[in-house]
């Protein structure tokens, strides 16, 4: 039976993500009936705002979701797969934001824009997971193309923000420009060296063939999300000085030839996509644009020459937005229009 409103909960609600999760779900103004905001020791106790009331933050525990409908997680992959498959057995449907589940065949991992209809396929695992941030932005603006010439290999680069370590990224950047703005020594506590004017081709840790786990997130996560193993990609992941707003290098082979201005078209019609490619204006998308924005931003759509059938573009958006916590919700609220 549907039902007017939902009891939410949120584990991880102090995290980057968790406190963008809340707000979107009051922008968006979710049908919530009751809320539960859980995190760790550290911040249970304190308050954090919802609908202009103190909502008092939880200890995360097993039975935190007895009587919730849906728990959007982002507590890091640990916390999710010890705590995750009890939400699910207390009937809720769990949207985990954490690399744990989203490879598993029985756990649909979903863009709604794209393939919302996978969240039918679920086995009754009560899990769907939400993709990597890099691989949301990025399978955004490759749909298109691949309905309509079929995309053979992508060639990725990307220079992703420090808030996608969560708080300590962003903290570490922040002090680390301030001691050397004040000529004072660093210290490197979250990253393997100085980020602070610096950019790292390092995102999570090394797998013996030279790639990092981010770069092979984003090749299987591509994969499943368009549901096509023929499709070849490769990926370089790189940490930069930004705070929020991760941006992507994309060369793109397709099997049938594809003009720029089509290539184009097909982006300004896509849900969630908003095409800014000016060159004469300099006019393209920038992580400080992007930042607070829901939609994932395309530009300098061009022609590559060198090959057949090739597309270089520029991505751009928010990476705690529709990167995490908006894609969360957006798959909350499928949810509740179609299933729950
Ligand atoms: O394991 P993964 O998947 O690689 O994820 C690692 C981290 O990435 C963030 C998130 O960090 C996650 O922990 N993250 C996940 N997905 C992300 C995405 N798509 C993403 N970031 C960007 N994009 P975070 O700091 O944003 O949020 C962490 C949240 O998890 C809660 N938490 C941690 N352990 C918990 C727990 N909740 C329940 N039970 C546990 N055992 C955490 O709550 C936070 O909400 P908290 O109370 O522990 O943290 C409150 C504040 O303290 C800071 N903090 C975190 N770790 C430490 C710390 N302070 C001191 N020492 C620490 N070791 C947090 O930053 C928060 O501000
Ligand atoms: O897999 O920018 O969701 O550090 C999200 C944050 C991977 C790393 C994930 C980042 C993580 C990413």
């Amino acid at each position: 039976m549907k039902k007017e409103r939902y009891n939410v909960a949120v584990a991880g609600a102090t995290g980057a993500v968790g406190r963008e999760m809340i707000s979107i779900l009051e922008q968006r103004r979710f049908p919530v009936d009751k809320i539960s905001f859980l995190a760790s020791t550290r911040s249970a106790g304190s308050f954090i705002e919802f609908r202009n009331q103190d909502v008092k933050v939880e200890l995360l525990v097993k039975d935190s979701f007895e009587g919730m409908d849906i728990a959007l997680f982002s507590a890091g992959g640990t916390i999710s797969e010890e705590f995750a498959p009890y939400a699910a057995k207390s009937g809720c449907v769990v949207v985990d934001n954490s690399s744990a589940f989203r490879m598993d065949p029985h756990v649909p991992l979903v863009v709604p824009e794209i393939n919302p209809h996978a969240i039918d396929q679920f086995n009754n695992k009560g899990i769907i997971a939400n993709p990597n941030c890099s691989t949301i932005q990025m399978v955004m603006a490759l749909k298109p193309i691949h309905d309509a010439a079929k995309i053979k290999r992508v060639v990725v680069s990307t220079y992703q923000a420090v808030s996608g370590t969560g708080k300590k990224g962003i903290d570490e950047l922040m002090e680390q420009v301030n001691d050397i703005l004040s000529f004072q020594s660093i210290e490197c506590n979250v990253y393997p060296h100085q980020i602070a004017f610096n950019c790292l081709p390092q995102i999570d840790v090394f797998f013996e063939n030279g790639y990092t786990k981010e770069e092979i997130k984003m090749v299987n996560e591509t994969k499943k999300i368009l549901e096509d193993d023929s499709i070849g990609i490769t990926a370089t992941t790189v940490r930069v000085p930004v705070f929020c707003g991760h941006g992507e290098s994309v060369n793109i082979e397709t099997q049938k030839k594809i003009s720029v201005p089509k290539v184009r078209e097909l982006l300004s019609q896509a849900q969630g996509i908003t095409v800014i490619d000016d060159p004469a204006s300099s006019m393209y998308p920038l992580p400080i644009h992007a930042a607070g924005k829901d939609d994932t931003f395309v530009g300098r759509i061009r022609e590559d020459e060198s090959i057949e059938n090739g597309i270089n573009m520029w991505i751009v958006a928010d990476n705690l937005r529709k990167g995490a916590a908006l894609n969360a919700v957006q798959i909350a609220e499928v949810l509740i229009r179609d299933f729950i």
